[in-house]
């Protein structure tokens, strides 16, 4: 059936709706985990939000990958145990920490301009510092360092002025400035000897809860390593969170037990493939979360734009992280990156937000026939052509590689029309089969970075 639209050459988007559900991924896949109602009602904003703002800002960020005038490698905010800092050297850093160019609403209105639905910042990361005046520890910013205010309350504030969630992220377990803390073993000796119980009754759960009490609403909490947790160390936390804050959803690294609200890939790790569930991938603009002064390989709005997509057309969430300065401020890089991502998102974010994965999935890539990975098993070559992301009654597809003739897999449903989000009267032609969808659409990428295109179906 062939549908001719009439149009003007131009556009960005086609829009139509569809009766297909939610798309069956190409491959079956294990189910999603079962969630009660109440985890349904927590992850409706967290669903619809798909793009969120990480923010790794501590002690690390004085540092900024260096010491004692050596550059450490690897990640920044891990430099303490990289360069096996003593933590009486270490805690020196706090004088450096002025934050004076700290501005929050700069911070959350960069998130907005990006596109971004939530925003996540450490209270406290692995080197026990906590960004916050913590009654439960002295070691922390407004007693050891020269800025006074409230960095958190702020950001939380201007957040709330931009209906932008605040979350916040939490090291539960390691902790290199308590000796019964995971992880110290150059100023502790072997973790073997301690009594992380104690760590966590004494530091980890109270400062939980003390940032639960707090700071009101935190939408989730992101927990991370949960290096000797088990099931019922990690359930007081979640029982804590649920009491405190019971619309708080908690994220996927807590610990042993299904406590946690969504999961979490790898860093900088999306699926190859559709995942089913609630899952998102965090990742990093450069190769670093906390800053580094040395770590400028920055990835372009083009990437950035790519990876936001990809995970989308693939069922989850993408948190994307920035490390400012130790005066506060959000490298120009990554602000000029996450402005341009939003430059496209304020065009073609309808198919984003609230966005379900892939009505096909063969469009990811294959195995290589001819070329073979390290361990000698076919070489599995990404397809970056083009997404595909859904939702109930609509599907869009991003073209990366733009060409006036695009071929699609078979749709089930009739198509009845189709339509550009940015300019209703581009010329398309649909033509459609059993077998599958082809599309003549105009000589030129009319979108920067991807133009995105939909197919309507009878309803
Ligand atoms: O060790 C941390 C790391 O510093 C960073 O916070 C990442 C963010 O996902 N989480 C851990 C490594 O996966």
């Amino acid at each position: 059936m062939k549908t001719i639209l009439k149009s003007i050459l131009s556009g960005i988007v086609l829009v139509i709706s569809t009766s297909l559900p939610h798309a069956e991924p190409s491959k079956p896949e294990a189910s999603a985990p079962k969630r009660d109602s109440k985890q349904e009602t927590r992850l409706e904003w967290w669903r619809e939000a798909k793009f969120g703002l990480f923010i790794h800002w501590g002690l690390y960020s004085v540092a900024a990958g260096e010491y004692n005038g050596k550059l450490i490698p690897k990640t920044g905010e891990w430099i303490m145990w990289n360069a096996k800092i003593p933590f009486k050297e270490y805690e020196k850093f706090a004088t450096g920490l002025t934050a004076s160019k700290f501005d929050a609403d700069a911070w959350a209105q960069l998130a907005q301009d990006a596109g971004m639905k939530y925003l996540c910042i450490t209270a406290k990361h692995h080197d026990g510092f906590a960004m916050y005046p913590s009654k439960i520890s002295s070691y922390n910013l407004t007693e050891r360092s020269p800025f006074k205010r409230d960095p958190i309350e702020e950001l939380s504030a201007a957040c709330a002025k931009r209906g932008i969630k605040f979350c916040l992220y939490y090291s539960q377990a390691i902790d290199w400035e308590d000796r019964n803390g995971m992880g110290n073993t150059w100023d502790f000796g072997p973790e073997a000897g301690r009594n992380f119980d104690e760590y966590l009754e004494k530091k980890s759960l109270p400062q939980v809860k003390e940032i639960l009490t707090k700071y009101k609403p935190v939408s989730m909490i992101w927990f991370d390593l949960p290096r000797g947790m088990t099931k019922e160390r990690a359930n007081k936390f979640a029982e804590a969170v649920r009491q405190i804050q019971p619309d708080c959803i908690i994220s996927g690294r807590l610990g042993p037990g299904r406590y946690n609200d969504y999961d979490s890939t790898g860093d900088n790790s999306p699926p190859k493939e559709v995942r089913q569930g609630d899952w998102e991938t965090p990742a990093t603009l450069n190769h670093t979360w906390g800053y580094k002064k040395q770590d400028n390989d920055w990835k372009t709005p083009e990437q950035l734009t790519f990876w936001l997509v990809d995970i989308v057309s693939k069922g989850g969430n993408y948190l994307l992280n920035v490390g400012p300065t130790a005066e506060g401020v959000i490298p120009r890089q990554s602000v000029d990156a996450l402005r341009g991502v939003g430059r496209w998102m304020k065009v073609n974010g309808e198919a984003i937000y609230g966005a379900k994965a892939t009505a096909f999935g063969n469009e990811f890539g294959n195995p290589s026939d001819t070329e073979k990975d390290g361990r000698g098993k076919p070489k599995y070559q990404v397809n970056r052509d083009w997404r595909c992301t859904t939702k109930p009654g609509k599907i869009y597809i991003h073209i990366f590689n733009w060409k006036a003739k695009l071929e699609l897999p078979a749709v089930k449903e009739k198509i009845t029309g189709a339509q550009l989000l940015a300019d209703k009267s581009a010329k398309v032609e649909v033509h459609q089969t059993a077998t599958g969808v082809s599309l003549t659409l105009p000589e030129k990428a009319p979108g920067e970075i991807a133009s995105v295109l939909c197919l309507e179906l009878q309803k």
